[in-house]
């Protein structure tokens, strides 16, 4: 086997940690369903702004690549070597954050899951993929009354319609080039699809970049409001569906950067003051361990002033603490914002 090749501009994790011993050593592994490194990195090597450039193809993955996945969880969520998940999923009530709704748009909460005993999205079977939606549209129909719903399968949908429903955020659209090279998006919409409550704020993604992406969201700054019911679905589904867990790396997700509690939890916020002083936005966001992204999701610009302000940790920290931390430091970038 050959060492791969990546680009010489890639600052990847991936590219900075696999060394040719730890290649000789891992590349003729296989898990017992087959996933190998050499697909683990294809997203890296086909994408050279890769951040971290790996997935895991199944629970075991996270197991037998440990060698190359350890150093690179590490950097990643900066955590201690000794890494290890902390549960923590209480209700939770706090002050309100923006009472005079004058900055925070919505709030949203989600959680990747995938199911035990079943492949990853970048190495499932077509036929396993479509035992995993018929699981989850089996599971929803137990939900409590106030997150009842219905399910609908993206499969037979034509392009319009499914233009129609990503304009009202009742779908997902196929992954991007990295969840592409990584295979994710293979046989994209067969057995795909969104299970949405009667009033839209619960909702869950099918076998998108995991088998379930369970979200709550409002458009509310009432991101205790959002959590509780997010905690509410989940212990409904926890009850239908066994989720792929491992006490030391948390909810396992096909990206590793999302293991742990799996759970970002963020708000969509207008700053029309601190999006002219960056240095202090930045300053805030670091000091309580926020990210920014846009509002268009992961890897998006910044639109009218408008910021998704979201969670950096999610392993080694409780979903209880995620939120508070988030509570506190939305509440200092409102005061900061009043004050400028
Ligand atoms: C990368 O390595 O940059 C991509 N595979 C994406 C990493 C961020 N994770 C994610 O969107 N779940």
């Amino acid at each position: 086997m050959v060492f791969p090749k990546f680009h010489p501009d890639s600052c990847a994790l991936i590219k900075q940690y696999l060394t040719p011993a730890l290649f000789g050593q891992l590349a003729p592994l296989e898990t017992r369903t087959g996933f190998t490194l050499g697909a683990a990195i294809q997203s890296g090597i086909k994408n050279p702004d890769s951040h971290i450039g790996i997935y895991a193809g199944d629970a075991q993955s996270y197991n037998l690549f440990s060698p190359i996945l350890d150093p690179i969880i590490h950097a990643y969520h900066a955590v201690e070597e000794t890494f290890e998940h902390k549960p923590g999923l209480d209700q939770i009530l706090l002050a309100p954050l923006d009472p005079d709704k004058a900055f925070i748009l919505s709030a949203r909460v989600r959680v990747a899951r995938n199911l035990k005993g079943f492949s990853f999205p970048c190495h499932i079977t077509h036929q396993n993929r479509s035992q995993v939606e018929s699981l989850v549209s089996e599971a929803v129909q137990s939900l409590p009354r106030d997150l009842k719903g219905g399910y609908l399968p993206f499969k037979g949908l034509a392009p319009s319609q499914i233009q129609d429903l990503l304009a009202r955020k009742l779908a997902f659209p196929k992954g991007d080039r990295f969840q592409d090279a990584a295979g994710i998006n293979r046989d994209f919409p067969d057995s795909r699809g969104i299970f949405a409550s009667n009033d839209k704020k619960f909702m869950i993604w099918v076998n998108e970049e995991d088998h379930l992406r369970i979200i709550s969201m409002e458009s509310s700054s009432d991101i205790c409001g959002v959590f509780n019911r997010l905690r509410l679905g989940l212990d409904h589904l926890s009850h239908r569906l066994e989720f792929a867990f491992d006490k030391k790396y948390g909810f396992l997700t096909s990206c590793p950067t999302n293991i742990g509690t799996a759970m970002r939890a963020g708000v969509h916020i207008r700053l029309r003051k601190l999006e002219k002083n960056h240095k202090l936005l930045k300053s805030l966001v670091n000091r309580y361990q926020l990210q920014i992204r846009g509002t268009g999701g992961e890897k998006t610009s910044i639109d009218k002033g408008i910021f998704d302000i979201s969670n950096k940790q999610r392993l080694g920290i409780s979903e209880t603490r995620i939120i508070k931390n988030l509570h506190t430091g939305v509440a200092a970038i409102i005061e900061a914002e009043k004050n400028l």
